[in-house]
C-alpha cells in the first residue's frame, strides 16, 4: 500500500513536502501568529503528520505564491504537488487501504494515496490545476469534482463525460478554479463513496475573507455499517455503527486546538447516507459559507447546532470567547456511539455473540435466504422488533445473566442496585469506556482523566485554551510528545494496543 501510495511522487516533490513539513514544524514563527494572510507551503502542506498536530504553515513565503492561511485538516495529509509551467500538478491514487477508526479496530475500506477520507487538495482561486489519476482499485473508478464548474471532460462520470478509469488504468484531469469555498472530490460510485472514496478539496479566495480567522479546520464525515468481527463496510445497509471525523472515531480524532480570543473557522463536508446535525458547546457560531462558497455577511445567522445534509458543506466561524474543552459533535444519539450493535431482539449479545437465527451475512444484509425485512431478519437491520424470529428476543441482559448482586446494598441503595440492577429492564444503555492513554497524544494533553469515556462516533472537543497553557501544548505538539500514562499503581492496565499510545 505504502510503496503504491508513493511510487510515482517526484523526488523533487517528496522533497518540497519533507522540507514544508520540517519547516511547518520547527519554524521560528509563533504559531500564533498564522493568521489567514500567511502563506501556504511550498509544496502544498505537509504531508500531514502522524500524530495529528496542526499544519500551521510557518514558514517563508514562496514568491509569487497566493497567500493564505492552511487549513488543518487533522488526521488527514494534504496532498503535495508541484509546479509545472504555472500548473499545480497532483497525483491522486484510488486504492484500498485499512484505516484505524480507533485503537484496535481497523477496517478495510477505500480511499486515496493511503488515507481515507482522502488527502486533502489546498489550492487558490485562479489556479490552474492537473491531477494525474491512477486507479489502484480492482475495480473501474473515476473522480467526480464536487460543485466545482469544469469542463464537462473533467466531470468525472463514467461513461457520460469520460470512460471509466480501468484497474492499473490512468486519466489526467485538467481545470482552471474559477470559485473558491469548501469543496470535495469523490468516485461517481455510490458504493464506492459508502467506502470511503472521497476528500476535501478547499479553494482559498484571492482576498482572504474577513473578518480574517485565525484557525481553519476542515472536517470530512463519514459513516459506516461494520459487525462486530468483521473489517469490511457493508455499503448496502442503512444501519451505521461507525461514526467518523476525518477517519477518526471519538476518542481517536485530534481536538481541534484554539488560543483563547482567536477566531476560528470549521468547514464540514458531508458525502453519506445520513445528514449530521455537528453542535458545538460553550459558543454560538455564525453560519458563513455552505458548498456553494462564501455566503454574503448580511446573510450570516447565529447557531449552535449546524445540519450538514448529504452532498453538502456547511463553514461556521465564531470567536473562541470562553476558555475550555468544548464538545463539538453530531447530535444524532446513533452517531455519538462505537460499534453499536441491536440490545434488543434476535441480534442482543448475551454473551453469545452478535446475532442468533443468522450468520454474519445475513446480520448485514447479504440475505441468501428469506425477506430482508422478515420478523427473522428484519432486526438484523433495525426494523422491526423480532417478535416472531425463530429464536427468542434476548433482550438486554435481563434474564439468564440476571443475578443479585453479591452483598447488595440493603434499601437505602439506589432503586437500580435493589435486587440486581441487570434486572432493570432497559439496562444496560449507555457506556462509559474510558480510553485515555490508548488515544493519548500531545493535542489531549491536559484533558480531564477520564475524557475519552464521554466521547464516541462523531465527537471531538475544540479545546480553547488560555494563552500559557496553548503554548506549552503546543510545544508538545511540536516535539511530538505523549504525557505519561496516568494510571495510579493501584490500577489495573486496560487491555489496549502495545502500551496504548500513538506516536
Ligand atoms: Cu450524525
Amino acid at each position: 500500500m505504502s510503496s503504491l501510495k508513493n511510487f510515482w511522487l517526484p523526488r523533487r516533490a517528496f522533497l518540497q513536502s519533507a522540507t514544508a513539513a520540517v519547516l511547518g514544524t520547527l519554524g521560528g514563527r509563533s504559531l500564533a501568529s498564522a493568521r489567514e494572510d500567511s502563506e501556504p507551503p511550498a509544496a502544498g502542506g505537509s504531508s500531514g503528520h502522524a500524530a495529528g498536530a496542526p499544519d500551521p504553515g510557518a514558514h517563508d513565503m514562496t514568491a509569487g505564491e497566493t497567500a493564505y492561511l492552511p487549513v488543518q485538516t487533522l488526521d488527514v495529509p494534504k496532498l503535495p504537488f508541484e509546479v509545472d509551467h504555472g500548473v499545480k500538478v497532483f497525483r491522486l491514487v484510488a486504492e484500498p487501504l485499512k484505516r484505524e477508526f480507533l485503537p484496535t479496530k481497523v477496517f478495510d475500506v477505500w480511499g486515496y494515496n493511503g488515507s481515507v477520507p482522502g488527502p486533502t487538495i489546498e489550492v487558490t482561486e485562479g489556479d490552474r490545476v492537473r491531477i494525474l489519476f491512477e486507479n489502484g482499485l480492482p475495480e473501474p473508478t473515476t473522480v467526480h469534482w464536487h460543485g466545482l464548474e469544469v469542463p464537462i471532460e473533467m466531470d468525472g462520470v463514467p461513461a457520460i463525460s469520460q470512460p471509466e478509469v480501468e484497474p492499473g488504468g490512468r486519466f489526467t484531469y485538467e481545470f482552471t478554479l474559477h470559485q473558491h469555498g469548501t469543496f470535495f472530490y469523490h468516485s461517481h460510485g455510490a458504493m464506492q463513496e459508502m467506502l470511503g472514496m472521497l476528500g476535501l478539496f478547499i479553494i482559498h479566495p484571492r482576498e482572504p475573507y474577513r473578518p480574517r480567522v485565525d484557525k481553519d479546520f476542515g472536517i470530512v464525515l463519514q459513516e459506516w455499517a461494520v459487525l462486530p468481527n468483521n473489517t469490511i463496510p457493508n455499503t448496502l445497509s442503512m444501519e451505521f455503527n461507525w461514526l467518523t471525523f476525518n477517519g477518526k472515531a471519538g476518542p481517536a480524532a485530534t481536538p481541534m486546538l484554539v488560543k483563547l480570543g482567536e477566531r476560528v473557522r470549521i468547514r464540514i463536508v458531508n458525502i453519506g447516507m445520513d445528514h449530521h446535525p455537528i453542535h458545538l458547546h460553550g459558543m454560538q457560531f455564525y453560519l458563513t459559507g455552505t458548498e456553494g462558497g462564501r455566503i454574503p455577511e448580511a446573510l450570516w445567522y447565529p447557531e449552535n447546532t449546524v445540519l450538514v445534509g448529504v452532498a453538502q458543506a456547511r463553514v461556521i466561524e465564531f470567536e473562541a470567547k470562553y476558555p475550555g474543552d468544548w464538545m463539538f459533535h453530531c447530535h444524532l444519539p446513533h452517531h455519538m456511539m462505537n460499534q453499536m450493535v441491536s440490545m434488543v431482539g434476535p441480534i442482543a449479545h448475551a454473551g453469545h455473540g452478535v446475532r442468533t437465527g443468522g450468520g454474519m451475512e445475513e446480520g448485514m444484509g447479504m440475505v441468501r435466504q428469506g425477506n430482508a425485512l422478515s420478523e427473522d431478519l428484519g432486526p438484523t437491520f433495525g426494523r422491526g422488533m423480532g417478535m416472531a424470529a425463530s429464536e427468542k428476543p434476548l433482550s438486554n441482559l435481563v434474564g439468564a445473566m440476571a443475578q443479585p448482586e453479591p452483598g447488595g446494598h440493603g434499601q437505602h441503595a439506589a432503586p437500580a442496585d435493589r435486587g440486581g440492577r441487570k434486572r432493570v429492564p432497559g439496562f444496560p444503555q449507555d457506556m462509559f469506556m474510558v480510553m485515555d492513554d490508548e488515544v493519548a497524544k500531545p493535542e489531549t494533553y491536559g484533558l480531564a482523566p477520564g475524557w475519552t469515556g464521554a466521547m464516541q462516533g462523531m465527537m471531538t472537543v475544540v479545546r480553547v485554551l488560555p494563552e500559557d497553557k496553548y503554548e506549552e501544548i503546543m510545544r508538545r505538539v511540536r516535539e511530538g510528545r505523549v504525557e505519561a500514562p496516568r494510571r495510579t499503581p493501584a490500577e489495573t492496565p486496560r487491555p489496549g494496543p502495545g502500551d496504548g499510545h500513538q506516536h
